[in-house]
């Protein structure tokens, strides 16, 4: 690891692709964390002598600008009243439930705001710090929407892009943010912002008019894609969708693999052989929609609509924001629901479900994902969900079924999928018996097109996109890939 210098691109994103990990003995090193924004943004970072700001994992150290295997590294220092005001508050608390349709109530508070301004300030500066003169800065997600406005106050020679991973929610339920004024000048900083889908972009234009009173107009960037300009400060922001992928050639090939489909063999068979595997991937997250599909498995065992001699579902569910309140209410309400239904109906050769509260490893997942008849995917609001476009990307044998609702960006793309409305437990357990009785040649009339289109648009190309629009919308020439 040697010392980090400036960049002429900049990636800011809340953590960086690398955890910092404390050792029993309480010495620390760092731990590859490869997410699929990393693996997308990696060759385009080496290409540029890139650079990441973000939080290392662990509050309270101080940790000096790393090279990380070609990559230049720049943590950013949080305390812990920073994590809990900034990231468990202002992020979790108020703007992820705010932006996820109120599925729990969003709680505000003037210390949590407070947090996110100054932690942002932080992102700001150390960014205006790293970034080369004239550099291409890319702000990601909720937890940074103030670092735009920040950054070009302190360098209004960069060109900077934001992308919001989540849903943009309707301009009358974005209003109830007391600080909404400030959340959105800090968004317009930026030369483009990026929506997941055309809807968010088109709720926040509605936003921007209605609260700003600003004229917003729909010049496009980029034909087929829906955009629009905003003329702030006098400088012109545009604003589009770009819905993100998963790295889906990779998962394809891995998927192909022996190891991966001898993995996939022994997994069903260790499950006791089901005729018919289910499977969830999900955080444990209350936006989900965990609980839906448990419901409507257990109403359908108890029913006799599906044989519990036939039929177990796997439900992985990855340990996430644990002393967030709401967070806490709904693992301990699926916990209760799992072992109702397994103390109903599993036989004593193998429980009906296996949950699992763990992270699992990539080709785990991916042997999981070849394994299972039918994916369910429930959530009652997501920005996009790459679940459902990885368990695609693994169907190389053009079989399998997506249970999918209609409330995840995915579902836009994924249109043969079964599309569910997760509020809506019949149409639910419905989908998921006919994803059970489907016959083969349904199986594939409905993958084959979802998997031409996943392979299609992958996450490099979703990169490729935004950054080719951010160029033309700076009009300065896009970096090289
Ligand atoms: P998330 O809400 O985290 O992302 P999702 O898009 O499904 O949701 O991504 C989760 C990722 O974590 C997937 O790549 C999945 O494979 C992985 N994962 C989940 N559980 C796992 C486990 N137990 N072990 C290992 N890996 C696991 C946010 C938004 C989404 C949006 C993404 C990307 O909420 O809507 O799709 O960002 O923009």
């Amino acid at each position: 690891m040697t010392q980090a210098s400036t960049a002429d691109f900049v990636v800011v994103a809340n953590r960086l692709p690398v955890d910092l990990e404390t050792a029993p003995d309480g010495s620390t090193r760092w731990r590859r964390s490869p997410g699929g924004l990393v693996t997308a943004l990696e060759p385009i970072l080496r290409h540029n002598a890139g650079a990441w700001v973000g939080w290392p994992g662990i509050s309270d150290i101080e940790v000096d600008p790393l090279v990380e295997d070609g990559l230049q590294l720049h943590p950013v220092t949080l305390d812990a009243d920073d994590f809990e005001g900034y990231y468990e508050g202002f992020s979790n608390a108020t703007l992820w439930p705010l932006y996820h349709d109120l599925v729990v109530k969003p709680a505000y508070h003037r210390h949590w705001w407070q947090s996110y301004q100054e932690v942002n300030r932080k992102f700001a500066e150390a960014t205006a710090a790293v970034a080369a003169p004239g550099a291409t800065v890319w702000v990601q997600d909720y937890q940074l929407q103030l670092v735009p406005a920040l950054l070009r106050s302190l360098r209004p020679d960069l060109t900077i892009g934001l992308f919001l991973h989540i849903p943009f929610p309707p301009a009358e339920l974005f209003m109830q943010l007391p600080w909404r004024r400030s959340l959105v000048e800090g968004m317009l900083g930026a030369d483009l912002i990026g929506f997941q889908l055309p809807g968010g972009a088109d709720n926040f234009r509605v936003l921007v008019r209605d609260l700003l009173g600003l004229p917003v107009s729909r010049r496009a960037i980029r034909p087929g894609n829906r955009t629009g300009t905003i003329e702030f400060d006098s400088r012109t922001v545009h604003v589009g969708a770009f819905p993100i992928s998963t790295d889906s050639a990779t998962l394809d090939r891995s998927a192909r693999s022996r190891a991966v489909q001898r993995r996939a063999a022994e997994l069903r068979a260790d499950l006791g052989a089901p005729q018919t595997l289910l499977l969830g991937v999900d955080r444990l997250d209350y936006t989900k929609g965990i609980d839906v599909r448990l419901r409507a498995l257990e109403e359908l065992l108890a029913e006799g609509r599906i044989d519990p001699h036939q039929v177990c579902l796997v439900q992985i569910a990855t340990p996430s924001r644990e002393r967030v309140d709401h967070y806490d209410v709904q693992r301990r309400s699926i916990e209760q629901q799992v072992s109702r239904i397994n103390g109903e109906f599993s036989t004593f050769s193998r429980p009906l479900v296996h949950y699992i509260h763990r992270s699992v490893g990539k080709s785990t997942l991916a042997a999981l994902y070849a394994a299972s008849d039918v994916m369910l995917v429930t959530p009652l609001r997501d920005g996009m969900n790459l679940v459902a476009k990885e368990y695609v990307a693994c169907r190389t044998k053009v079989d399998g079924a997506l249970v999918l609702s209609e409330f995840a960006g995915a579902a836009k793309e994924l249109r043969q999928s079964y599309l569910v409305n997760p509020h809506d437990l019949d149409q639910v357990k419905d989908a998921i018996v006919a994803a059970i009785e489907q016959s083969p040649a349904e199986a594939r009339r409905r993958m084959l097109p979802m998997r031409r289109q996943v392979l299609t648009h992958d996450v490099a190309r979703w990169a490729r996109t935004f950054l080719t629009a951010l160029g033309r919308a700076a009009g300065r020439p896009v970096m090289a890939e």
